[in-house]
């Protein structure tokens, strides 16, 4: 049976030209800045982002921490939204590594309420820590894949202007938002200070993140970086994949959506499963189980052994990600499948 793998747009491999351009790439080492290939990726990504300069990191994680490290102080405190993955999936890293008290402010559909996050800003008074960053994430991977809207960005970017404090948008999925909004990704990007994007998710390189910035900024990022052990020497084997993907694999993020919306339809169609349509905005699909002769965990089980994967994100919710190694006829496929699977499940 063929396996139908939604649980992450991760689990994508390199392309052909990918692995052409990793065989033929230009090398040297990076920790001395004099390897091309990650030189041209780094000016590449400032550009499209219209930031002044870009670092490569090995993953996203390890972006999101330099980028922290890189604005906040120890015993400093960084707003972020309560269920974003800086402060849901990275280890505690804000303060393992920066010493750093996160402050969670609740979120809808990703997005933080502007009150909440003005009131979370602290005063000057002996007794506070500083507030020293507010992180954002777009798209927001565990509200499903939404979009944060333009408008919210704006307006949260000026109240962290007015307040002195900056801002750093986890955009591992940045791209898919610029292509669901339809808008040049330097747009986005222009509300924050920092963002990192990942290039080994839906854009299917095999490793690696971008974090871009000011000089000054990114010339703290290299040291922290190299504080991580991720000062990574002939790199370019892997910008180069990087450089392909930002070329060739953008634009395409839209199938993945339109196939995110067919399965999102079809799984509200179901009995026993419930969705919102709404909140489909672009490549992931969250989907709770109503039925009672279910829970998430049983569900993924059950799916895994009819070769759909997908992920369970809490008791009663799946994750179901689209990208380009998921055909159309791979969504159809594996609605079928879940289809059989929910009906004998309530025999
Ligand atoms: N997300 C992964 C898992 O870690 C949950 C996934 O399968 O979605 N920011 C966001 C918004 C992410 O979704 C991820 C990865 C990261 C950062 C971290 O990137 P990596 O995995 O490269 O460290």
């Amino acid at each position: 049976m063929r396996r139908i793998d939604l649980r992450s747009d991760t689990v994508t491999r390199p392309t052909a030209a990918m692995r052409r351009a990793m065989f033929e790439a230009e090398v040297g080492d990076d920790v001395y800045g004099e390897d091309p290939t990650v030189n041209r990726l780094q000016e590449v990504a400032a550009a499209l982002l219209g930031k002044e300069a870009a670092l490569f990191l090995s993953s996203g994680t390890q972006a999101n921490q330099v980028a922290v490290l890189s604005h906040a102080g120890r015993g400093e405190e960084v707003i972020v939204e309560a269920e974003s993955h800086i402060f849901y999936y990275e280890v505690a890293g804000i303060a393992a590594l920066a010493a750093c008290q996160a402050r969670p402010v609740p979120g809808c559909r990703g997005m933080m309420d502007l009150d909440r996050v003005e009131a979370a800003i602290r005063a000057d008074n002996i007794h506070f820590p500083r507030t020293a960053l507010i992180c954002v994430e777009n798209t927001h991977n565990r509200a499903g894949g939404t979009v944060l809207p333009l408008e919210h960005l704006e307006e949260l970017s000026g109240l962290a202007r007015h307040h002195g404090v900056p801002v750093h948008m986890d955009g591992a999925r940045v791209f898919n938002a610029a292509v669901a909004l339809g808008r040049p990704v330097a747009e986005i990007a222009a509300t924050a200070d920092s963002v990192m994007f990942c290039l080994s998710k839906g854009l299917a390189a095999p490793v690696g993140s971008v974090l871009t910035g000011t000089k000054a900024f990114v010339e703290r990022a290299r040291r922290h970086r190299k504080l991580l052990g991720g000062g990574m020497r002939q790199a370019g084997i892997l910008a180069a994949a990087g450089l392909v993907a930002l070329d060739t694999m953008v634009d395409r993020l839209a199938d993945d959506h339109a196939n995110a919306r067919a399965l999102a339809r079809g799984i509200a169609s179901m009995d026993g499963l419930r969705v919102d349509l709404d909140a489909v905005q672009t490549n992931m699909v969250l989907f709770e189980v109503v039925d009672p002769a279910w829970d998430a965990a049983s569900l993924v089980d059950g799916l895994g052994r009819a070769g759909v994967l997908c992920s369970a994100l809490s008791l009663r919710k799946i994750r179901l990600v689209t990208h380009c190694d998921v055909s159309t006829e791979d969504v159809a496929e594996a609605l079928d499948r879940i289809e059989t699977v929910m009906t004998r499940g309530r025999r």
